[in-house]
């Protein structure tokens, strides 16, 4: 049985969702982020990054790195392209995500991480929220005509919906990105996605 390491709000949460979505049984085992959780030597020997999502896959060995576990979780619950040329367009998506938007938004909740001047502090999180807005427009225009980032749903809009709790979360003025919008009014009516945006308490 699968297992996933997740925090409430984090990046863990596409994951969640398609273990929602799958219907198989699952181990849930949350990991308290503001209690430290993730600095414990037991936790480190699992993820020694220190960051969750961390997937317990069946054979009882950890999966880290969202680009991996979203994928994973996508093909073996079938909400994944099966062409080659689609699945690599699936995968560009993601790391669209995963090391642009993600990136961005830990400028702003994560900023002593890209400094050690205190002085610096409030421009990296003001440059960071920027850069964060700006790729979430970049999202918003990937959406244009379309219901889904792929042909149907896939593990790519599970993992897109953590950026816009987070932009959300931020207060930015999301509602003005339409396409991204629409695409959240259809992931809220998935019920996977609201059992965990209420397991969570996200804000959508
Ligand atoms: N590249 C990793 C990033 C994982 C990551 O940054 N996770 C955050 C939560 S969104 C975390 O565990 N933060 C705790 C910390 O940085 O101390 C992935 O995409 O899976």
């Amino acid at each position: 049985m699968l297992g996933l390491y997740y925090a409430p709000g984090a990046c863990s949460l596409g994951a969640h969702i398609m273990l929602e979505e799958s219907g198989e049984p699952y181990d849930p085992l949350p990991v308290n982020l503001p209690k430290g959780e993730h600095r414990t030597p037991e936790y480190l020997k699992i993820n020694p990054l220190g960051r969750v999502p961390v997937l317990r896959l069946d054979n009882g060995e950890p999966l880290t790195e969202n680009t991996a576990i979203m994928s994973y979780l996508g093909k073996r619950f079938g909400m994944w392209p099966t062409d080659p040329i689609s699945e690599a367009k699936a995968i560009s998506a993601l790391a669209f995500f995963a090391t642009n938007v993600h990136p961005a938004h830990a400028h702003v909740g994560r900023p002593e991480r890209y400094t050690d001047d205190p002085a610096a502090i409030p421009s990296l999180k003001e440059k960071g929220l920027k850069t964060f807005h700006d790729l979430l427009k970049q999202a918003d225009d990937r959406l244009a005509g379309r219901e889904w980032f792929m042909d149907s749903y896939t593990a790519v809009d599970a993992y897109a919906f953590i950026f816009w709790t987070w932009g959300m979360r931020r207060e930015l003025p999301m509602r003005e990105l339409k396409n991204f919008a629409a695409h959240r009014d259809r992931m809220v009516q998935r019920r996977a996605v609201q059992h965990v945006v209420e397991d969570e308490k996200l804000p959508t």
